[in-house]
Parts: structure tokens; C-alpha cells; sequence
């Protein structure tokens, strides 16, 4: 087994929602010591961290992935073991109106990650450059979309459909091709939809129970029969861990969470929840509010997570029911997070892009 865990990781992405949950972990239940590399984006927030800001194998790097010098620093400085690569912009509503930084951060940035990495471990001797990895974090959008049956399994063809897949999937070929013609020792993981703690309230389920706390429209795309594969944040962290220690150099991994539901089921469960927890006069659910359609909307995600259940022994630990429940009660205590991470930004951004959408 790779002794990897005891030594030193550099997360990219350390202070967004999948990242942060990671390097939590990593130092809670592991011995490693973690660089978190983030640039801070408007998803990126140190207040999800304060509970390791200041442990001893916690390290932060305010660094953006596409500044060359400065990661081939941090790889100089810190002579990893392992690169976690989270980092990217992940909405795929902000890809439709504005598509430039993810093409930058998602695809640049690590292709710029890729190089720095590789020019490192070519000069790393062994055994330490047999134990290196590099693993990409990715997902399962670069699929595309099924229909009513079938599920995405590692051999499934990329057919990505918007700016964000497509951006992804491109990255996920780099990282393929830098294996297959430099021999980096990389490893790959596709997930389903994460929703869990510290969540950006950009996202369905966080932006659903933040709206219905705040007696706002709950808008929800077209009929909402749109299908999501719901995958709890904690569990895909611990399996992002195994992958890491346990994974073969050069496989894909695919992780979900076994959780199918249209998005009017998500956001049903979320008001029958919110009834019981924060009783009002009217139930939650009488701010549904049916809205536009995404463009290019695809229609069904589900995630066939078998090989790494026989593989490598992981399954989920939540439930939909208990990983929601746990979701929303998460929210209703931390309102000062939540009002930290609402910034100036994503305002604007939401005022620049949702002021001329009629409610229909
Ligand atoms: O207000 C909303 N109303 C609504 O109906 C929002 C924000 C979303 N939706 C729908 C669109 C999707 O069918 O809910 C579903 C989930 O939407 P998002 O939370 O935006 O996620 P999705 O588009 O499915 O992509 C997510 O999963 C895969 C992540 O954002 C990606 O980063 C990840 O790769």
C-alpha cells in the first residue's frame, strides 16, 4: 500500500466546498501535512478552514494555479508526495454567462499544474518518485446527460454539454495524456453531485434552504424533473482519501452516491424538512417557483460506483435522508458563515444575471 497519507499533500482548491471537506479530514484523521493552494476565488473561503488554520501540518498558499512561478515554488518549497487537484470553477450557470475563467482556471491552470508537477517528479529519485501522485478531481458531467436508464461507468464516451464539462473534460484529457506520454503517476476521480456543510449557496440545495430560511422564491428549472445523483460531501472526501492510498496509477475512478432524484424531489425534501425544523404558518414548499430552463440542461446524472466498492472497498456512509438532514440542520446554525460567504461578488453577479429572469 502507498505509504502516502504520512507525508506531504499539496490540495489545490483547499478553501472551496469538496477541498475544504478534504483537507479537514486529512488533518483530523490522517498524519499528513496539507498545502492548501487556493486563489480565493468568490467560492473560496477561509472560514471554512478555521479549524485547522492554525495546526501544525496545515499550510496555507494564496497562489493561483495558472501562475507558473509560483507553483513550480510551491513544489520546490514543499517537495510533496501528492498533488489532490481540486481547484476550479464549478458552476455551471456562471460557465453559461461567462465562460473565459473556466476555460482559464479549469483547463490553463492545469495544464500549468500538469507541467510543474511533471518537471518535479522527473527529478525526484526513488523511492520517493514511486510513491508520487498526481490525482485529478473531477466529474461526472463530462459524460453528458442519460436518459431514463443506464448509468455513467468508467468506459462511458465524454460528450460534455456546457462550458464547465467541456472545460473539465479537457482538463481530464490532459491529466490522461501527461500519464500515457510522460508516465506521470496520476489517478482520476468523476463524482456526482456533492451537497453537504459549506456549501456555496450558489448551488441547489444550499441556495434552496437559504432562500426558504430568508422567505424567498425557490426557483426551480423548468419541471424539475431534472435527475441529480446526490453524493454526501464527507463521504466523497473519504473516498477521494482511499483513491489517493489505494488507487492504480493511470485508473479512472467513478464515485456517486447511489441517490437518484429530480430536482423537485431535492427541493420537496428540503421544505418537509425545514417544516419540522423551523415551523412557519406556510409550509415551505409554497415558495416553489417554476423558472426557465437552463440552456442545455442535461437531463439525467447517475453514477454507476462499483468498481471502486470492489476495488478498493468503498461505499457511502449517508443516506439521502440523513446526509440532507444533517445539511440543513448544518445551515440553520451557521448563519455567520453563511453571511460571510455572501460577498459583494456573488451579489452582483447574481443581480448582473438574475434581475431580467421572469418567474414564470
Ligand atoms: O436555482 C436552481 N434551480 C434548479 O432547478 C439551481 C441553482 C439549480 N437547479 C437545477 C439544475 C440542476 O439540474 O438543480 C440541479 C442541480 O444544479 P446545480 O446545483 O447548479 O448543479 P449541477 O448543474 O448539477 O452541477 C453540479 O454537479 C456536478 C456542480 O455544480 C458541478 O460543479 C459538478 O461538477
Amino acid at each position: 500500500m502507498n505509504k502516502i497519507l504520512g507525508q506531504t499533500i499539496l490540495v489545490t482548491g483547499g478553501a472551496g466546498f469538496i477541498g475544504s471537506t478534504l483537507v479537514r479530514q486529512l488533518i483530523a484523521d490522517s498524519t499528513a501535512t496539507v498545502i492548501n493552494v487556493d486563489k480565493l476565488t468568490y467560492a473560496g473561503n477561509l472560514q471554512s478552514l478555521i479549524e485547522v488554520a492554525n495546526h501544525p501540518r496545515y499550510r496555507f498558499e494564496h497562489v493561483d494555479i495558472c501562475d507558473a512561478v509560483a507553483i513550480n515554488r510551491l513544489f520546490h518549497e514543499y517537495q510533496p508526495d501528492a498533488v489532490m487537484h481540486l481547484a476550479a470553477e464549478s458552476h455551471v450557470d456562471r460557465s453559461i454567462s461567462g465562460p473565459a475563467t473556466f476555460i482559464e482556471t479549469n483547463i490553463v491552470g492545469t495544464y500549468t499544474l500538469l507541467e510543474a508537477a511533471r518537471v518535479y517528479w522527473s527529478g525526484l529519485a526513488a523511492p520517493r518518485k514511486n510513491v508520487f501522485r498526481f490525482h485529478h478531481i473531477s466529474t461526472d458531467e463530462v459524460y453528458g446527460s442519460l436518459g431514463d436508464t443506464g448509468f455513467f461507468t468508467e468506459d462511458t464516451a465524454y460528450q460534455p454539454n456546457s462550458p464547465y464539462s467541456a472545460s473539465k473534460a479537457a482538463a481530464d484529457h490532459l491529466v490522461r495524456a501527461w500519464h500515457h506520454t510522460y508516465g506521470l503517476p496520476v489517478v482520476t476521480t468523476n463524482c456526482s453531485n456533492n451537497y453537504g456543510p459549506y456549501h456555496f449557496p450558489e448551488k441547489l440545495i444550499p441556495l434552496v434552504i437559504l432562500n426558504a430560511v430568508n422567505k424567498k422564491p425557490l426557483p426551480i428549472y423548468g419541471k424539475g424533473d431534472n435527475i441529480r445523483d446526490w453524493l454526501y460531501v464527507e463521504d466523497h472526501a473519504r473516498a477521494l482519501r482511499l483513491v489517493l492510498e489505494r488507487g492504480q496509477v493511470g485508473e479512472v475512478y467513478n464515485i456517486g452516491g447511489w441517490n437518484e432524484k429530480t430536482n423537485l424531489q431535492v427541493v420537496q425534501a428540503i421544505c418537509a424538512l425545514l417544516d419540522e425544523l423551523r415551523p412557519q404558518d406556510e409550509p415551505y414548499a409554497s415558495l416553489i417557483t417554476y423558472v426557465p430552463d437552463r440552456p442545455g440542461h442535461d437531463r439525467r446524472y447517475a453514477i454507476d460506483a462499483s468498481k471502486i466498492a470492489r476495488e478498493l472497498g468503498w461505499k457511502p456512509l449517508e443516506t439521502f435522508d440523513t446526509g440532507l438532514r444533517k445539511t440543513v440542520q448544518w445551515y440553520l446554525a451557521n448563519t455567520a458563515w453563511v453571511d460571510a460567504v455572501i460577498s459583494g461578488e456573488y451579489q452582483n453577479w447574481i443581480e448582473q444575471n438574475y434581475s431580467d429572469r421572469k418567474i414564470s
